[in-house]
């Protein structure tokens, strides 16, 4: 059995050589963070914080009384874990800066959704917090834009926590992924899933067809591939859309899959947002064989010149991200240029 913290430390020690303890305190602060909203989330029910806050976020959505609190927890626990010197959150229309004194000596930026699919709560579908752990390269006490605006190949580290029928922290800085699950017997993360890796290929594709006549030309292509009977190439595949992106890539992580949410016509860059929701879970695809784009580039090549700056997702197994682009590519070369750059 190992816990989460060890095995933390036990990686900055074989890959960096080292472990002054920063990083090792800031995910565990996250850690900290996510058994708390674990206990919100299970007890929504009960607790009387079901239901909207009567608020709008910064993306014009409704908050949830959830969205509210998981967010106040994670920058509650950020800020007392002292390691982190700003927040950039779904949830704050602009950077969440910590108080001189933090930011003085703290190395890290957290780029967060607090709690992604909440409109799934009240029906007791799995929902998820997204987290990317970027380096400042700044110091001192003024946080810059090169500190916050900062493209994937930077991270130092990509993660979520699947409230689900068990609560896991799955993470990686880059050294494979790992999965936790939770055990609130004991209250630890225990290491249940070494060495994620997802399959070249797959049968499961996640996209939400009620949007089909939207889609670019490239993109219903791609669906009316993974629908033809071929055999040999074990299709027509099975469909499985959750609405929830954490629950979505989990599944598709574990069993293979694509995941899709392109941008359309009306909106070109799609929903999801850059900075807390893709880059994440690219980090983690690659790290675990698999691949993301936005149909045409690299998710983590994409330089963010807004915090929540959006942008369309395919990720998953390799294959089928490389055939979704090939879609892209012949059928809707020109859609490229919609995307905001
Ligand atoms: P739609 C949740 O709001 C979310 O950001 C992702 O978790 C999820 O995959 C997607 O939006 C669902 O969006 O438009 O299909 O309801």
């Amino acid at each position: 059995m190992k816990t989460l913290v060890e095995f933390i430390w036990e990686q900055q020690e074989q890959h960096v050589g080292y472990a002054t303890g920063e990083f090792s305190r800031l995910l565990n602060d996250i850690g900290i963070a996510a058994k708390i909203v674990n206990r919100d989330v299970n007890r929504a029910g009960l607790s009387g914080i079901l239901g909207s806050e009567g608020t709008v976020n910064v993306q014009g959505e409704s908050q949830k009384k959830l969205d509210v609190l998981a967010n106040n927890e994670f920058i509650k626990a950020l800020r007392n874990g002292k390691q982190c010197a700003a927040i950039i959150s779904e949830e704050n229309e602009d950077v969440v800066v910590f108080d001189e004194k933090t930011t003085e000596n703290a190395k890290y930026i957290v780029a967060i959704d607090p709690l992604d699919g909440s409109s799934n709560i009240e029906v007791n579908v799995p929902i998820g917090t997204i987290f990317a752990i970027y380096k400042r390269k700044s110091l001192g006490k003024i946080i810059t834009t090169e500190d916050v605006l900062q493209a994937g190949t930077e991270l130092v580290c990509g993660g979520y926590i699947i409230y689900g029928s068990s609560t896991m922290l799955v993470y990686t800085t880059g050294h494979g992924v790992n999965g936790f699950t939770y055990d609130p017997t004991c209250g630890l993360f225990i290491l249940s899933h070494e060495n994620i890796k997802i399959g070249e290929t797959g049968n499961i594709y996640s996209i939400n067809e009620a949007n089909y006549i939207y889609f670019a030309e490239g993109v219903k292509r791609y669906i009316k591939y993974c629908q033809e009977d071929d055999k040999a190439s074990n299709r027509p595949y099975t469909t499985r859309y959750i609405g929830s992106l954490v629950s979505d890539f989990h599944r598709n992580l574990l069993r293979g899959g694509i995941y899709i949410y392109p941008g359309t016509l009306k909106n070109p860059n799609g929903k999801l947002r850059l900075m807390y929701e893709c880059i994440p879970v690219a980090f983690l695809a690659e790290q675990a064989g698999g691949k993301a784009s936005d149909g045409y580039k690299r998710i983590l090549d994409i330089q963010p010149h807004h915090i929540h700056q959006r942008v369309p997702l395919f990720i998953g197994s390799k294959d089928m991200v490389d055939k979704a682009e090939e879609m892209m590519r012949i059928y809707s070369p020109g859609f490229a240029k919609l995307i905001e750059d």
